[in-house]
């Protein structure tokens, strides 16, 4: 079976040896050394504070509760954990739909209100006029972008890697990046939070540990406000940092089996470029778009065929949540994308089978039906 998302690690000895340590030093949560190394390794990578967490759901949730988020404006093709958490903080949603040809919201056009700008399948928002070209910061000073101006945060969950000159982390208010075991940079389980305001990931950083202050000697020292158990476990930092340290190897491997897809893929099923808007991609999620009244059949064929495929994100959620408003743009691409398997367990020829499925399938229009044996 061929999945979207299936991780890999590739460095196992390595981990082993973390692993090993991690049970003879009997720390096993709490915000140990693996955790601290981990912060720093992605801190001193993104030029900014990170705080890392127990998955990027339960980020969101505390972003909200620390920026106090009444209202949010969210783009609906998204993945429903970004909008089912901001809400439970107690942030009214309202939806925003993406672009035509890329599944971002348009940032340009809102100012006033909190945004959630979402970086999906490792590429970037178009960003801002006042969103620095070279290093990608907000042009405001670090705590003027959560006290005086509408917080604007990014779901980096797909994210993590992805560069523009700088890589991704330093944006807005904060960013948030997902380090789930489908994600290209794995922990299992695991989220970041990355921010140049220093207040901000200081209350981050209670907030995670019931809101205990962090910064106290003490064992159990004052508890400074609201907080919830959103630690990440050492074996899970210890994974998250050795797959953090071999980055550039799963970029290659990804990018490589871009092109693949590229060169492969029939002509009528078109292939997201991830690097829109002069980003470099983390090439992490294999994008296509094909057209609506077919998309489902082809998805069949696929799964009959081992290759299990998803419709991220079918349907958008503001269709979850039953609401009727017009977002065009969400509709189509709800109803038109594909999401194909890559990463390091997925070989050169692997793809061209994937390829040669789907072009059997659009040409013949065969759905439910075993293939394989006409592939050459
Ligand atoms: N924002 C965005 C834009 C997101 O996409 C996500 C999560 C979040 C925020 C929240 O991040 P986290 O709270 O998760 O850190 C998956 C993931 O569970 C989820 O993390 C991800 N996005 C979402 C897009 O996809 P499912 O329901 O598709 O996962 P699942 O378990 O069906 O796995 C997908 C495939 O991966 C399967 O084919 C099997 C394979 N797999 C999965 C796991 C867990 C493996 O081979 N091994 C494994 O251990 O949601």
């Amino acid at each position: 079976m061929l999945v979207v998302g299936r991780p890999a690690l590739l460095s196992k000895a390595k981990f082993l040896r973390r692993v090993e340590n991690i049970v003879d030093s009997h720390v096993l949560t709490n915000n140990g050394p693996y955790v601290r190394r981990l912060e720093d390794a992605v801190a001193a990578y993104v030029g900014a504070e990170c705080v890392a967490v127990s998955n990027a759901t339960t980020a969101f949730y505390l972003v909200a509760k620390a920026l106090n988020l009444r209202e949010i404006c969210v783009p609906s093709f998204t993945f429903i954990a970004t909008t089912h958490s901001l809400h439970a903080a107690g942030a009214k949603l309202t939806f925003l739909d993406v672009m035509k040809d890329t599944p971002h919201i348009d940032l340009r056009r809102v100012h006033h209100l909190p945004v959630c700008a979402v970086n999906l399948y490792g590429s970037g928002c178009d960003v801002r006029p006042d969103v620095d070209q070279t290093t990608n910061v907000v042009r405001l000073a670090p705590d003027a972008v959560r006290r005086r101006q509408p917080p604007l945060i990014f779901d980096s969950a797909h994210a993590l890697g992805v560069s523009r000159r700088a890589p991704l982390g330093s944006m807005g208010t904060c960013e948030i990046f997902s380090m789930h075991a489908t994600k290209f940079i794995s922990a299992g389980e695991g989220g970041l939070i990355t921010t140049r305001d220093q207040d901000l990931a200081a209350v981050l950083r209670d907030m995670r540990n019931f809101g205990f202050d962090h910064q106290s000697k003490q064992p159990h020292g004052a508890i400074k406000g609201w907080g919830t158990n959103a630690k990440m476990p050492e074996i899970n930092a210890a994974l998250g940092l050795t797959n953090f340290e071999d980055m550039e190897r799963f970029r290659e491997i990804n990018e490589q089996n871009y092109r693949t897809y590229a060169r492969y893929l029939p002509g009528d099923i078109k292939l997201f470029d991830p690097d829109v808007g002069g980003f470099h991609s983390n090439y992490s999620y294999i994008v296509v778009t094909v057209p609506p009244e077919v998309r489902d059949e082809l998805l069949r064929a696929l799964y009959s065929n081992g290759i299990y495929s998803r419709k991220y994100f079918c349907p958008h959620a503001a269709r979850v949540y039953g609401l009727k408003t017009s977002l065009p743009y969400s509709d189509r691409w709800s109803s038109s994308v594909i999401c194909l398997p890559t990463g390091p367990t997925i070989r050169k020829d692997d793809i061209r089978r994937i390829c040669r499925v789907l072009e059997l399938s659009r040409r013949t229009g065969i759905a439910h039906r075993r293939l394989t044996g006409s592939y050459n």
